[in-house]
Parts: C-alpha cells; structure tokens; sequence
C-alpha cells in the first residue's frame, strides 16, 4: 500500500526533529550536526542540515514523515522536500514568540510551491513561559477555520493524535474515504 507523505514544518527549534523521533519512537533518521552560530548556540547544541525522516504505521495507514531543516540558509532544501506532500505539519514553539513569524512565511512559501491539507500546532505547551493556543492564534490573527493544535512533541500519544487530525483533513479534502 502506497504511503501518505507528511512534512513537518516550522521555524528553528520548534521542535519538528523531536516530533519525527517522538512519532517514530526514535528509529527516524536524523541528519544533526553542531550549531557554531553563537545566537542560536543559545537556542540549541545541534540542528537538522538536510531533514528527518521516518516511516510509521498509523490507523492502516503507512506514513511517511519528513522534518525539514529550520534554518533559511537550508531553504533549498524545502522545495526538494516538499515534493508530493499529502499534508503539512507547521510547528511554533509556545515560549518564542519572535520566531513565530518564520514559521508563517514557510506556510506562504510551502501552500504556493505544493499545496495540501495542514494543521497548526502549538509546541511545547508543558513550558511555564508557553502562550497558549488563543493567544498565538490571535497574535498572528490565524482565522478561527485553520486547526490550531496544542502540543509536547515528546509526548507520543500527543503526537499521534495530531497525526490522527491531519489524516481527517487529508480524508476530508482530498474526498475519499480510503486513501491509495
Ligand atoms: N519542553 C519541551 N521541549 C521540547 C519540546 N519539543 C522540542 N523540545 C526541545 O526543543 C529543542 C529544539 O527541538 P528540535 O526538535 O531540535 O527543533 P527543530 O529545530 O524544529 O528540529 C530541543 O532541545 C528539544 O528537546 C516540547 O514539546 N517540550
Ligand atoms: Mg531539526
């Protein structure tokens, strides 16, 4: 059975390769490497320089998730990656409120080059400093019809579900009833 193409999406440290391993129960591939950028060596220790990738079985169906690298300078690898997306998975970490706005030209960029269904999700929602849901979606004036999702990308059960919606918005939209 052919599988459904997933691609994970979002600004630097969001947590797009947490949420690939979480899914994967941590066999996805990752392709990390050191950050030497000072500013952002303040952010995180590493980052993903070509994507993550993993294949999981979910509800019958085999997915394929991909992560891509977050950083503008990896941006040609975006479109490579975005060939044959099915549906995306836009990532904003809860607590970072002035990289939001990345994750909002990668979803202009992304829904022009290869349009799909897709889900918003609010990352790191177990964080003391994390804005909720209402308050990212009214920050960034996201229309109440756009799925806007709390999560913890380390929490598995969190990150099936969200999965679990896509596929819906996938079923919905693409108007089956049996993916093929
Ligand atoms: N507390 C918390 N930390 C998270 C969560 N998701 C990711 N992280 C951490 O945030 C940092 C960036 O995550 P990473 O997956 O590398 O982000 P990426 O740049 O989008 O791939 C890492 O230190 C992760 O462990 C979460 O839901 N909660
Ligand atoms: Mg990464």
């Amino acid at each position: 059975m052919a599988s459904i193409k997933i691609l994970v999406a979002g600004h630097f440290g969001a947590g797009k390769t947490t949420f690939v391993k979480t899914a994967s129960s941590n066999t996805a591939l990752t392709t990390e490497k050191r950050v030497f950028n000072p500013s952002e060596r303040q952010e995180k220790s590493t980052t993903t320089t070509a994507m993550d990738f993993s294949n999981i079985r979910l509800d019958t169906q085999n997915i394929s998730i991909f992560a891509i690298p977050g950083q503008k300078r990896f941006e040609f690898m975006w479109k490579i990656l975005a060939k044959n997306t099915r549906g995306y998975i836009f990532l904003f970490d809860s607590t970072n409120p002035k990289r939001w706005s990345e994750t909002l030209e990668q979803f202009e960029m992304f829904m022009e080059a290869q349009p799909a269904p897709y889900v918003f999700v609010a990352n790191k929602q177990d964080l003391p400093e994390a804005r909720s849901v209402k308050e990212i979606r009214e920050t960034l004036s996201v229309s109440s019809s756009v799925k806007f999702l709390p999560c913890v990308a380390t929490d598995r059960d969190t990150v099936l579900n969200i999965l679990m919606i896509l596929l819906e918005e996938i079923k919905i939209r693409e108007g089956k009833h049996e993916y093929t």
